[in-house]
């Protein structure tokens, strides 16, 4: 099934490609290996868009835990083939192309799945916005700027530089626009981002979007036929405000930003976002602490200072990339093919990688796939940390039930996880780096350049 279709197909593959799809024993082969998927659902390869990896410390205390191996290897357990991982400039930096040479070296050879990366950039000087014509020209066609964090932040007039090369160079600007201080400063703060695309008429996505409330911002500027997209994340689905005071420090690690909210009627209205196209891509925003690191010694949250930890050191961010597939497909809240659309095809349309990638295309697409037990075949799985791939001491989801996990992840042709057959079955250095393109979603309403800065 696609993101536009579900039906009985047979698929063939050769050479990495999606070679043929046929109706279910239509497909002539000679086949040397077959994987049987009967009764089973095969749907596009997860593509997790939105993911920190071996980043220093950027949201509070500690650097992330994943690492482009582990975090890779997490992403094909839970039936992810495609990362999209930041690449953070420092503020100290100028230049953009030094930040992203350095992430390609973190990357190469590591990863077990494919990837690719966004430019984090906290220094939007002369410099660095002369760099997005070669980032571009490097494959790079997305970008994440803040609006909050004191270290991150940018000013209006630095948005207003970036969205306005970014525009030029057909990059889509991802906005973390958000502060967890008032929520009346947030939604101000939203009306004026959103006033500020709108000026310079480019394609922006809101990242993380947590309530019903922003939402309906965003569907109103989509009405009005800007080009505004929205990721929201499991967290805005699975977790609340409760989680937050689970016993001990143990409710520290549900803090992520912005956190989660205050329970069904939330989650409802995200859940009717994700089914009327207000948001484009459920992604995870996979960011990795350890909290109780047996082998390193009490990280992050604990210290001399704080024995029992102190709530100003709780680093923001959630592990997701291995859980977001399986407990978004087992809550059952969407149709098959909105599962696809808002898992995959989207976010692969977005970042410009479609049809190489979510798609099944003969001679174009990669033979990339997440094949699904038939339901009901794996009964109620309780979800446990212990049974995780990423580099965590914790999942926010530990011991909620799911109906559903991949039973094979096949990129390029290869399985590399066989729930089955030894799990983990891929290589690390298996997964490349992809080029994105500029996205294919809708973009600029007019082709009409102008320059404020000259
Ligand atoms: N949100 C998080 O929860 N963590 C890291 C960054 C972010 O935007």
């Amino acid at each position: 099934m696609t993101d536009t279709e579900v039906g009985e197909y047979d698929i063939a593959m050769k050479n990495g490609k999606i070679e043929q799809v046929k109706p279910w024993g239509k497909l002539q082969s000679d086949a040397e290996r077959y994987i049987d998927a009967q009764g089973g659902y095969v749907m596009p390869g997860g593509v997790g868009a939105h993911v920190h990896l071996e980043e220093p410390p950027l949201f509070g205390k500690g650097s992330t835990a994943d690492n482009f191996e582990t975090g890779t290897r997490s992403a094909i357990a839970g039936g992810t083939t495609t990362i999209i991982a930041f690449a953070p400039q420092q503020k100290s930096e100028d230049t953009l192309l030094d930040t992203l040479s350095a992430t390609h070296a973190k990357a190469d050879k590591q990863c077990y799945s494919d990837y690719s990366f966004y430019l984090l950039v906290f220094n939007p000087s002369l410099k660095a916005l002369e760099e997005f014509k070669a980032l571009r020209e490097q494959a790079i066609s997305s970008l994440e700027i803040y609006m909050t964090y004191a270290a991150l932040q940018l000013q209006d007039d630095q948005i207003l530089d970036v969205l306005l090369e970014a525009r030029r160079q057909r990059i889509t600007t991802m906005i973390h626009a958000e502060n967890g201080q008032v929520i009346d400063w947030m939604t101000k703060k939203l009306e004026e981002k959103r006033i500020l695309s709108e000026f310079i008429d480019t394609p922006i996505l809101i990242v993380h979007v947590s309530t019903p409330a922003a939402a309906k911002h965003i569907r109103e500027a989509q009405k009005r036929g800007l080009p505004v997209y929205a990721e929201t994340c499991p967290q805005y689905l699975f977790l609340t405000k409760k989680d937050l005071d689970r016993p001990g420090f143990e409710g520290a690690k549900c803090v992520c930003s912005p956190p989660p909210r205050e329970g069904e009627e939330d989650h409802k209205g995200i859940w009717e976002g994700l089914k009327d196209g207000t948001f484009t891509i459920l992604s995870s925003d996979h960011c990795p602490f350890i909290y109780d690191d047996a082998v390193n010694g009490k990280k992050t949250v604990l210290s001399n200072e704080f024995p029992v930890g102190h709530f100003k050191y709780i680093p923001d961010g959630c592990p997701g990339v291995e859980t977001r597939l399986a407990l978004a497909l087992s809550a059952e809240r969407l149709s098959l093919q909105k599962f696809v659309e808002v898992t995959s095809a989207n976010a692969a349309k977005l970042y410009g990688l479609y049809p190489r990638k979510d798609a099944l295309i003969p001679g174009q697409s990669d033979v990339d796939l997440v094949v699904w037990y038939p339901p009901g075949a794996v009964g109620e799985l309780q979800l446990k940390n212990e049974m995780l791939q990423h580099n965590v001491d914790y999942t926010p989801y530990e011991g909620r039930k799911v109906g559903q996990w991949p039973r094979y992840t096949i990129l390029r042709e290869e399985a590399v996880w066989d729930r089955d057959g030894g799990g983990l079955v891929g290589k690390k250095g298996y997964g490349q780096f992809l080029k994105k393109d500029a996205s294919s979603l809708a973009g600029s309403r007019s082709e009409e350049d102008w320059d404020i800065r000259e």
